[in-house]
């Protein structure tokens, strides 16, 4: 099966206060296999923009190009959204930095510190994932439909090992920066009402949404290794094009144009200023 069926009382109560979004129609799963899976069914299945799905634990949840994303039971915020933008396809990427931002910004409101934006759609804090956004799209409606599913780290009582060195959580940030007993582990509700809250105002504003993705992008300006398809290509992240694509000022003096694949921050070169 692959999901249970949505809880009721969590649905209601978080539903209740979305008030002033289009993010009404909310289902919050005890189980399911994946919150992207389920709300690219609903999109084949004509659902309306605004559908939102979330869940405590998912039995396969999705990464980028193929890869899972990992949360132990009650552990993450995972939630997926689903909107119809008035965009062209290859310009849909817009949907996933306002997400990134949004996400961003309730961090900050709700768990009181900021983490960086990571091209394409991470969230770090030192270096470490915090959170991932991967948005999927449905074509064969009029208009896209843009699933954006993210998956945050909320209150982990340890990292696994596989994950011990590159990820973070919530829980773990707010008590490497409090006094234990100040500490406070933000609930879920709280992190998904804020972010829907600022996702809404963000998805309003999509031009605004990419300068402040770009104002917040640790990337650019640091050297980066982007594994792409093709092969490796090493540089400095230089900017950010109109649909999102990362800039690269490669080695070799050409600009390569990335619109998807991995990016690894490098250490500056020894002997060259600081990346800021
Ligand atoms: C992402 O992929 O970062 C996108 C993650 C999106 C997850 C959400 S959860 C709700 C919605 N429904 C879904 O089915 N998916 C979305 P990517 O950049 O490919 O990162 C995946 C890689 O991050 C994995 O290969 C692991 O190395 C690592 N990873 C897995 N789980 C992690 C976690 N909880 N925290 C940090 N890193 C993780």
């Amino acid at each position: 099966m692959p999901g249970s069926a949505a809880t009721p009382d969590r649905t209601a109560a978080v539903a209740a206060r979305l008030g002033g979004t289009r993010f009404a129609d909310l289902r919050w799963f005890a189980q399911i296999d994946s919150t992207n899976r389920y709300l690219l069914d609903e999109a084949r299945a004509g659902a309306p923009e605004g559908a939102v799905a979330v869940t405590d634990f998912q039995t396969a949840g999705r990464g980028r190009l193929g890869r899972s994303w990992e949360s132990p039971p009650g552990a993450s915020l995972l939630v997926s959204v689903l909107l119809r933008p008035a965009l062209p396809l290859e310009r849909v990427h817009l949907v996933t930095m306002a997400a990134a931002v949004a996400l961003a910004e309730a961090v900050a409101d709700v768990a009181g510190f900021a983490p960086d934006l990571k091209w394409p759609n991470d969230l770090v804090v030192d270096g470490r994932k915090l959170a991932g956004l991967l948005a999927e799209a449905d074509t064969s409606g009029d208009r896209p439909a843009v699933v954006v599913g993210a998956g945050l780290n909320v209150a982990w009582e340890e990292l696994p090992p596989e994950l011990a060195e590159t990820a973070t959580a919530c829980n773990l940030e707010i008590s490497r920066r409090l006094p234990a007993d100040a500490a406070r582990v933000p609930g879920r509700e709280d992190l998904l009402v804020a972010y829907l809250h600022r996702l809404e105002g963000r998805y309003r504003g999509l031009e605004d949404a990419r300068a402040e993705y770009r104002r917040r992008l640790a990337t650019l300006g640091r050297r980066v290794r982007v594994e792409l398809p093709t092969g490796a290509v090493t540089g400095v992240a230089a900017d950010l094009g109109p649909a999102g694509q990362l800039l690269v000022d490669a080695d070799g003096g050409a600009r390569v144009e990335v619109t998807a694949g991995d990016v690894v921050h490098l250490r500056p070169d020894p002997g060259s200023p600081p990346a800021p």
